[in-house]
């Protein structure tokens, strides 16, 4: 147990797997099991980076002209204890972050660019593409990150307390073994004692432009977009709009509504669950359960699915119910599984058939299980819904969407 608490909270927090010998399931307790000191083993693990490393990194971070901060999941709790927001603003470097690591897209005001993934947004792709140094902090580089290792990353200084997530594939300038918050810590110290003198102000100015622009095109695309079916753009438009990313709980299943969410830019303490390695459908509604009963003063759990994951998931229902589990359910209906459908289209330029399927009514569905529902066909509906919504949960919005909107081309 121990071990398995060191796992959940170091390096990439999150849910450990306990597997049980049957024999031990079985057998009573024969002793007290005592608590164990968690601080003590939080200590163990804060694993300290070298002096000479961090001199080398803000050497190399000095001599750069439009450096920026690329934080992964392995930055999560320097995030959560405050450690990594010190380190942002003592560099004052624009930060982005990975999908693993989608929770801090929005975490640092002004200076937080959002989420760059293989997809990332047009305003992620464009900061990488003209910086000239990137900090890697708790940032594995894995093939969700970088397109399958086709980006091209300018000079790098890589931080992680695995030492095998280092030049995994890319060659780090400098290497640093560390956990990301003794890391924080020990460079605001240093840059505390010694500042940098780098002024990077023209660069941080040259972002907001992009950020501006950006927005510009974000706000096009949903002008543009046809009011019915609803275009994904425009409802995440809509809940960037309502605040509904801010501080809030977010489970998102696996295909296009995780990518779409690139848009949102979750700030406060948000809490984001999404399928990341293996983006396996069907994940995001028994994830919600698990968030919304570990903590029920946490509040409502906002599920962002597609249709086909909500196919796999239905059973679920009758367990909502039954706990009377606070979640919010938006089910993106665009009755096909479009992920794949524009893969296809996209890469081997053919319209081959087999992932449409007919109009499944999912909030006839969740009404036969006793959950309030609705089906919503234009945004402005939605929001009506959603401002005057009773404080009572569980919920289920069936959302028609366009499918013609494709990840692949049309991603602002
Ligand atoms: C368990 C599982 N089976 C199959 C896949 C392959 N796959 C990835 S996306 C996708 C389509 C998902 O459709 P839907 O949930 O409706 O989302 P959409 O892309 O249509 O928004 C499929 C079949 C997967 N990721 N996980
Ligand atoms: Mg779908």
């Amino acid at each position: 147990m121990r071990r398995a608490w060191r796992i959940a909270h170091s390096d990439r927090p999150g849910p450990v797997h306990l597997d049980l010998a049957r024999e031990v399931a079985e057998d009573p307790l024969s002793h007290r099991v005592e608590a164990f000191d968690t601080a003590g083993i939080a200590r163990a693990a804060a694993c300290k980076p070298q002096a000479d490393a961090i001199e080398e990194t803000l050497e190399l971070m000095g001599a750069a002209k439009r450096p920026i901060l690329w934080i992964g999941r392995g930055a999560l709790s320097a995030y959560q204890s405050g450690q990594l927001k010190l380190l942002v603003e003592r560099l004052g470097i624009p930060v982005l972050s990975t999908f693993n690591a989608m929770e801090t897209a929005g975490a640092f005001g002004e200076l937080s660019f959002g989420v760059l993934s293989r997809v990332g947004t047009s305003l992620t792709r464009q900061i990488l593409a003209e910086s000239d140094f990137v900090l890697c902090l708790g940032n594995s580089l894995n093939g969700v990150s970088t397109k399958r290792w086709t980006m091209k990353i300018p000079t790098f200084v890589q931080v992680d307390v695995r030492a095998d997530q280092l030049s995994a594939i890319y060659n780090p300038h400098v290497s640093i073994i560390a956990d990301a918050g003794a890391f924080c810590d020990d460079v605001v110290a240093r840059l505390d004692a010694n500042p940098l003198k780098a002024d990077w102000s023209e660069w941080r100015n040259a972002c907001h432009e992009m950020r501006n622009s950006w927005s510009d095109r974000i706000n096009q695309a949903v002008n543009a977009a046809s009011g019915e079916p609803i275009s994904p753009i425009a409802l995440m438009h809509l809940f960037a709009k309502l605040d509904m990313d801010d501080g809030a709980n977010w489970s998102i299943d696996a295909s296009n509504p995780g990518i779409w969410a690139h848009m949102l830019r979750f700030r406060n303490n948000a809490r984001v669950l999404r399928p990341v390695n293996f983006s396996n459908m069907g994940f995001a509604l028994g994830s919600a359960i698990g968030i919304a009963l570990a903590d029920r003063s946490k509040g409502v759990v906002n599920v962002l699915i597609g249709d086909g994951s909500m196919g796999m998931s239905l059973g679920e229902l009758e367990t909502i119910k039954r706990l009377r589990v606070p979640v919010r359910i938006f089910v993106m209906n665009d009755s096909s599984l479009s992920n794949i459908r524009q893969e296809v289209t996209y890469k081997f330029k053919r319209n081959e058939s087999g992932f449409d399927f007919t109009d499944v009514r999912f909030d006839k569905i969740a009404e036969g299980f006793g959950i309030p529902a609705a089906r919503i066909s234009k945004l402005d509906e939605l929001e009506a819904q959603l401002r005057s919504e009773p404080d009572e949960f569980p919920r289920l919005y069936d959302i028609v969407i366009d499918r013609a909107p494709s990840v692949w081309t049309d991603m602002v």
